[in-house]
């Protein structure tokens, strides 16, 4: 890389010493950096208007108090936020998150990441994320509701159809939007298309549920598909238990994959009979009533529960990474790599440190990045505003045709960008994304000059 390298280390200095104590926030940006400063010399633009610079500074962010009361009573105080990164493509987008180790830094990180993925999806969406650090767990409906409320009477004065529009993400599913917006509609006397992962009756879209963890799977078999691989009857571990990993799970054993396990933050639960459409169905309901992976093991006979412990030293083809960031560490990655994977599809976004990715690639593990692989999500909920805008709905089959599509044309752009820069001439899919996403966004920024 030559002087790259010495490039890439002064823009990460000034970064981190800007931003200190960031470490997902530095992290998202030095894996994008490896592949954007070396790519910014084919456009020196991008590199005098100091484009790559703006992208990694938010258009703001907001903090906010966020106070609300117990069913005991006792009074909480947890800290809101809302990163809005770039809308040079299209209103801000991005889920929100609520869990106790939601930060500035975690939450700069992913709004960091949204931007090149929401451009990725080839629809009209700049990039934002949200959240706080309220943890829902153990908390009652009620609990709940008072929270989301609570958030929402801050939030609403940042959002808007053709502002900003958030959605789910950890912690975060159809009861808390439910929640977010009646709030919103009470707050503004607007119905409108501010969030997406609504109910059906609502304006919500068909197929959303579904569609991060279905877009992560068919990303998969497009690897697969060039590489000459396939799923049928192949060993596929799954990590996490909630919205992306259930649904990656399932399309997996649609396809033909035997799924072996599915995690929380407890441990993990392996079924070497493989799991069938019933028993994830049942690990759904059990999610939906706050129940605990272990669980599992105690009601599926032949199965094991394994505490503390993450899937990955589990032998398999394919692995799923669908709970959340660096749960794939170098030694994983390791161990995956010994007991044979041949694919690694990211369902989360950034599950993979940055040292794994490159043991990967290393390798010769095709290597599908987050901001790709799990695109569909963002890409469906796009596809809710739309619906929104025209007041309409898709129907379920339209739905899943685009879904299919837009992972299919996903691939096909880090196709373009990254061919013949993996091992032995193979498609460097990190690459691919990266600078995929990357010029949609630039280009936007060069047409409206310097601000
Ligand atoms: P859910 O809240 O539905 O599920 C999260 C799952 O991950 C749970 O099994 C949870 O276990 C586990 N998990 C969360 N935090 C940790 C942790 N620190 N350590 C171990 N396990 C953990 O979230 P989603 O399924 O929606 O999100 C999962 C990942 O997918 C996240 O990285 C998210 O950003 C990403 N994503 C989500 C999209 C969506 O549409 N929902 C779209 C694109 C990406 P436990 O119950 O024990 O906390
Ligand atoms: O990380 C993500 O892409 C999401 N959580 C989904 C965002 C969205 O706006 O649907």
């Amino acid at each position: 890389m030559g002087n790259h390298a010495a490039d890439i280390d002064a823009f990460m200095a000034a970064l981190k010493a800007k931003n200190p104590g960031e470490s997902e926030f530095h992290q998202a940006v030095h894996e994008v950096a490896q592949t954007i400063i070396p790519f910014l010399d084919t456009k020196p633009i991008y590199k005098d208007l100091k484009i790559f610079e703006r992208m990694c500074e938010p258009d703001r962010t907001v903090m906010f108090r966020v106070c609300w009361q117990a069913d005991d009573g006792a009074v909480h105080v947890n800290r809101g936020f809302r990163v809005q990164v770039n809308n040079a493509i299209g209103p801000y987008k991005g889920g929100c998150r609520f869990h106790p180790s939601v930060n500035l830094s975690v939450l700069k990180f992913l709004g960091f990441e949204q931007q090149f993925k929401n451009s990725l999806t080839g629809l009209p969406m700049g990039g934002a994320k949200g959240g706080s650090d309220f943890d829902p767990k153990g908390r009652s409906n009620a609990e709940i509701m008072r929270f989301c409320q609570a958030f929402m009477s801050e939030l609403f004065r940042h959002i808007g159809p053709d502002v900003d529009v958030p959605a789910g993400d950890i912690g975060v599913g159809a009861k808390e939007i439910g929640y977010m917006f009646g709030q919103y509609k009470r707050l503004t006397n607007k119905f409108e298309g501010v969030l997406t992962g609504k109910g059906l009756e609502y304006g919500g879209s068909l197929i959303r549920t579904e569609a991060t963890g279905y877009g992560a799977v068919y990303f998969l078999q497009n690897m697969l598909d060039v590489a000459g691989l396939d799923m049928d009857g192949k060993t596929v571990v799954v990590s996490g238990s909630g919205n992306v990993a259930t649904h990656a799970a399932e399309k997996a054993h649609q396809l033909g994959g035997r799924v072996v396990t599915l995690s929380d933050s407890g441990g993990f639960v392996h079924d070497p009979d493989g799991m069938t459409q019933e028993k994830i169905d049942w690990v759904k309901e059990l999610k939906k009533n706050g129940g605990r992976i272990s669980e599992y093991a105690d009601h599926f006979a032949g199965s094991t529960f394994h505490a503390k412990a993450r899937p990955w030293h589990v032998p398999c083809d394919y692995a799923l990474p669908c709970a959340t960031q660096n749960e794939i560490g170098e030694e994983d990655a390791n161990a995956l790599i010994k007991n044979g994977v041949k694919a690694v599809s990211e369902g989360a976004n950034m599950p993979t440190v940055d040292a794994g990715q490159k043991a990967f690639q290393a390798a010769g593990v095709l290597f599908g990045p987050a901001k790709a692989a799990n695109a569909g999500g963002v890409a469906v909920s796009g596809m809710e505003m739309s619906q929104n805008s025209a007041r309409v709905s898709w129907t379920d089959k339209e739905l899943r045709n685009l879904l299919k599509t837009t992972m299919a044309n996903i691939h096909q752009t880090c196709h373009q960008f990254g061919e013949g820069h993996g091992k032995d001439g193979g498609i460097d899919y990190v690459r691919g994304a990266n600078i995929g996403g990357f010029v949609k966004v630039a280009d936007a920024m060069l047409a409206f000059g310097v601000m």
